[in-house]
């Protein structure tokens, strides 16, 4: 499975191993733990509970756990007391109340944080990512901007991603391959016009010069959403 390339270095290579986690579905996540049992033989919690500590153990071990809230509809009122509580939980306290922080983010959908950031930054001025990096350090403050980042906007989220991995000498084809191909279950088209906006080129253009073979096949096909 294609992802496990991307997931191979998980261990020494933290900023994929929260790329890949953070950016999942719960189906994903079921997937990748039971693919990294197949491929390793290994128990993929387990190896991230031994790699990693503090706080950020806490919030990747929630995040694992599979349980966003998987409810579309979007309940304003709700927003907004999240909104709250992370006000409380960060700005307006001495110090950084993590869980409260790691329970909005882990837990709730993609819908309803795109709405809690938004209340949030309407109440306070600021953006939630300056927040973020104010309140938390390192992995920690890695993982959570990319879930803020996700819901503000998944398409340039992963369009950037994919724009990142063709960037420089050579590609990393493992990181465009994963992007593109979880992508285009949600977002493909709003991923195709950001990635244009960003690069002022279209993804097919892009890949037919980044690509060859079969890589360049399966993922015109997936551009193309036929799938
Ligand atoms: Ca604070």
């Amino acid at each position: 499975m294609l992802s496990m390339d991307a997931i191979k270095g998980a261990g020494t290579d933290e900023t994929t191993l929260i790329e890949i986690i953070c950016s999942q579905s719960n189906k994903g996540i079921i997937e990748i733990k039971e693919e990294y049992k197949i491929v390793f033989g290994r128990d993929l919690e387990k190896d991230v509970k031994g790699d990693t500590g503090g706080d950020f153990k806490k919030f990747m071990v929630a995040m694992l756990q599979g349980t966003r809230e998987e409810n579309q509809q979007l309940d304003q009122e709700a927003a907004e007391r999240d909104a709250d509580l992370l006000i409380k939980a960060g700005p307006k306290k001495w110090g950084t109340d993590e869980e409260t922080f790691s329970m909005i983010f882990a837990r709730r959908s993609f819908v309803q944080l795109r709405a809690i950031v938004l209340h949030f930054e309407a109440k306070t001025g600021k953006l939630m990512e300056k927040m973020i990096e104010s309140e938390t350090r390192k992995e920690l403050c890695s993982a959570y901007k990319t879930v803020v980042k996700l819901a503000k906007n998944p398409g340039n989220y992963f369009a950037s991603r994919i724009h990142k991995g063709m960037k420089g000498a050579g590609t990393d084809e493992d990181t465009v391959i994963w992007n593109l191909i979880f992508t285009s279950e949600m977002c493909l088209e709003n991923v195709k016009t950001e990635f244009e906006k960003l690069t002022k080129q279209s993804l097919e253009k892009a890949i037919k010069s980044e690509f060859r073979g079969d890589a360049e096949k399966l993922l015109l096909a997936v551009c193309k959403g036929n799938r």
